[in-house]
């Protein structure tokens, strides 16, 4: 899978990205990442890549001739015919979420716009956006943060990315459900001990104990993803327990 980044600081992006699991499979050949400097693509003399907002307001606006030149160079690097899905950052985008992140897994090439200042000129972004998309409910000052954390998501769902333990680790988030705790050594820290069950080696046991623990905390941190939880059958007990046992204390 080929990932191409427009933005004006592709040091950021590229850096960002090179390290563990992404550094691995760009090594190994499964995704590729280049980023393109928009600066490279203006025409003037100083370089500018943006300017006044028709209208007046605060801020600068970036010029759509630079960013349409920029793109221009990348689809004629790319050998295929396909229109490439185009993911522009923004936060009045669609937000992120490992569905989405599945689905754009499926593409051979995804090129991402990172804006910075007000905003980008409106008209490029009719010419070439494919899907506006925010990774959440709060201003970040430039789209390159979320451009990263998107490649990231993206990647691992791309076969070969993720080694068969790594891929385990998804899939249990796959149930709508948190992450149950995770201990190691020592058994005791700061007089806090490692729970009894973990260490039985009874996995029956081990599995039901995790998955309560996980339906506890998605209850505490994240009550609205139980409706889309996957339960077990003794889950599903284990829940209707907890809901119970709230009802309860409702009504004292
Ligand atoms: Cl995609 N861009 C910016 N600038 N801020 C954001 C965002 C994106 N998603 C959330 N906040």
């Amino acid at each position: 899978m080929n990932f191409y980044v427009m933005t004006l600081f592709p040091e950021m992006v590229s850096e960002g990205l090179h390290t563990s699991i992404m550094g691995r499979a760009m090594d190994a050949g499964i995704i590729r990442l280049e980023t393109v400097n928009i600066r490279d693509y203006t025409l003037d003399k100083h370089r500018h890549t943006d300017d006044y907002p028709y209208g007046g307001g605060a801020g600068m606006v970036m010029s759509p001739e630079p960013i349409k030149r920029c793109y221009d160079a990348i689809m004629e690097k790319r050998n295929s015919e396909k229109k490439p899905r185009v993911i522009y950052l923004t936060p009045w985008g669609k937000v992120f979420d490992q569905n989405m992140a599945k689905e754009l897994a499926e593409e051979e090439d995804l090129i991402f716009l990172c804006g910075h200042y007000e905003g980008v000129d409106e008209r490029v972004l009719n010419e070439i956006v494919t899907d506006p998309v925010s990774i959440g409910d709060y201003v970040l000052s430039g789209g390159e943060l979320p451009a990263m954390v998107m490649i990231d998501a993206v990647s691992r769902m791309v076969p070969g990315v993720l080694s068969n333990e790594e891929s385990g680790m998804t899939e249990s988030f796959e149930n709508s459900l948190l992450e149950y705790p995770q201990y190691t050594r020592p058994e005791v820290w700061m007089e806090q001990k490692v729970p009894e069950v973990l260490l039985s080696g009874n996995h029956q046991k081990i599995a039901e104990w995790r998955e309560e623990r996980s339906i506890d905390r998605t209850l505490q941190y994240r009550p609205e993803l139980m409706d889309k939880a996957v339960l077990s059958k003794k889950g599903g007990k284990y829940y209707r327990l907890r809901q119970k046992e709230a009802v309860g204390q409702e009504k004292e």
